[in-house]
């Protein structure tokens, strides 16, 4: 699919390793080790009805091809992102039947699927007298950079040259110079979309490539490719967004979580981020892809439990103007830090909805969006605007949504004035969090006070909204 069918999906992200067993059961799954689980393909297909009830339309999974096996320092490839052979499947998450039947289950409930994939680097080389014998294809030293460990990130050359990792658990980086290997990925990534009928692409290390690379390498895979550039700066990242259909919004990411961790956090920071990306980015930051949390980066909870501040964090990328992705365990207030903390076992929840404060606030999140796309066909191609930014409010205008934040948290007191809608006096709005239905004033003014340091989420009552109809 292109970058337009997937614009008003959202996505689920998941770890295949990690998400669900087979069968239902549930076993002990300690992060800390860094070894399989036992997650896999059929386990993702039987818990299908758990994603789309939240509202979600599309999956990314992690990693599919076969990775280095055995145990590393850093524990064992579990995360798949360590290639051996790209033409195999890992063979922990099932067979090329079992991927292709979660394709197939996705697409009958039309729902998509993005895969993760690495370009830049395979495995650490397990053998040292041959260290690339059992590479596939790529098993020759001229098809990797000579090694060195990158130390200067602020060194494009050492970025795009030298390798992943430490001196411990070095990745072997391909040279994407090399025409060989150019043409191999070039071809390979054709017939990986093809053969399991995948919808889009999740790029690991894009600005660890030479930008020239990937052009021809996104064309040819026929679909929506967003890649992770991480960087915190949109002046770095602006460059990626002119070679591949989108970019992980990174540099908004940056802002998002010191602005709604403490009182004091700074708003102004996190809209004039997004402004930037939105003035100098190839289509704004359409096409995007908007995220609060993700596997390499501590879980918001473990930096605070205080849902209010969460739930704000857990807002921010659903009236985004990119597509909305949540890191799967977001629901169910998941709290690890860290690498290899934030990558707990699903199953361990029990997939509970009943009585989840955080699994309803997701499924409100995804309704009213998807209310907003249906009510409005102008809504995806609607830049977000800063309606009021102050020390601790904010209020975030996508034309027909409204949201409204702060960052006081649960014990503070805060209240919202937003004025230059297009809601004339007298509109009713429904607050998609609470249900409830109030009017804009007679200036034209929406008057609303947090309750408890929660955020707001308004629509017009019109609006078809499942969630607060039932
Ligand atoms: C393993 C261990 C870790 C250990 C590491 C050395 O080795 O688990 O505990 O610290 C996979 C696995 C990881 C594994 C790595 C390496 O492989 O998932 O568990 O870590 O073997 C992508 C994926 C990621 C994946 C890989 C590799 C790439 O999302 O899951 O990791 O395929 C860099 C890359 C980025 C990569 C990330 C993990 O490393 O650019 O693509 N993610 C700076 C740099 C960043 C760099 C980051 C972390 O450090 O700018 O480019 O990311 O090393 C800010 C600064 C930033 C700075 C951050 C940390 O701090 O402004 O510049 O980022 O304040």
């Amino acid at each position: 699919a292109s970058v337009w069918e997937w614009q008003s999906r959202s996505i689920y992200q998941l770890l295949t390793d990690r998400f669900s067993l087979e069968g239902g059961g549930t076993t002990e799954c300690i992060t800390d080790y860094r070894k399989y689980c036992g997650g896999s393909y059929r386990g993702i297909i039987e818990k299908l009805d758990y994603i789309q009830d939240l509202g979600f339309d599309a999956i990314w999974i992690s990693p599919i091809v076969a990775n280095i096996e055995g145990v590393t320092v850093y524990g064992e490839a579990f995360h798949g992102y360590w290639a051996q052979d790209i033409y195999s499947l890992n063979p922990h998450f099932g067979s090329e039947e079992d991927l292709l039947a979660l394709s197939n289950a996705l697409h009958e409930r039309d729902m998509y699927l993005m895969v993760d994939i690495v370009v830049n680097h395979f495995g650490p080389p397990v053998n040292s007298s041959t260290p690339y014998a059992s590479f596939r294809p790529f098993d020759k030293p001229s098809h990797f950079h000579p090694y060195c460990i990158i130390t200067d990130y602020n060194n494009q050359t050492d970025v795009e040259q030298c390798w992943l990792g430490d001196n411990k658990v070095g990745l072997a980086d391909a040279n994407t110079e090399n025409p060989f290997v150019v043409k191999t990925y070039y071809s390979w990534i054709r017939h990986l979309t093809q053969k399991y009928d995948i919808d889009g692409l999740r790029i690991d290390t894009v600005k660890h490539v030479r930008k020239d690379f990937w052009p021809a390498f996104s064309t040819l895979s026929g679909v929506y490719t967003v890649g992770e550039v991480y960087h915190g700066d949109t002046a770095y990242v602006k460059d990626y967004t002119y070679v591949i259909d989108g970019v992980l919004d990174y540099p908004t990411w940056y802002q998002l979580f010191p602005a709604f961790q403490t009182s004091t956090g700074n708003l102004s920071a996190l809209a004039e981020v997004v402004h930037k990306a939105q003035l100098t980015y190839k289509t704004g930051l359409f096409g995007s892809g908007a995220f609060s949390e993700n596997h390499d980066q501590p879980r918001f909870p473990s930096l605070t439990s205080d849902t209010a501040r969460i739930k704000n964090v857990i807002t921010f990328p659903f009236i985004h103007d990119g597509i909305p992705i949540l890191y799967y365990g977001q629901e169910q207030g998941y709290t690890g830090g860290n690498d290899p903390y934030n990558r707990e076992a699903l199953w361990l929840s029990g997939y509970v909805e009943e009585g989840k404060e955080l699994v309803d606030h997701v499924k409100a999140l995804n309704a009213a969006r998807k209310a907003a796309i249906a009510t409005c066909p102008g809504y995806l191609l609607t830049p977000m605007t800063f309606l009021g930014v102050t020390a601790t409010t904010m209020a975030v205008y996508k034309h027909p949504l409204l949201a409204l934040f702060t960052n006081v948290g649960s014990n503070g007191t805060a209240s919202w004035n937003v004025q230059g809608t297009e809601w004339t006096p007298g509109t009713e709005l429904l607050e998609v969090f609470s249900c409830n239905v109030v009017a804009v004033d007679e200036t034209g003014t929406l008057k609303a006070t947090a309750v408890g340091g929660q955020p707001q989420l308004y629509i017009p009552a019109s609006a078809p909204i499942n969630h607060c109809s039932s």
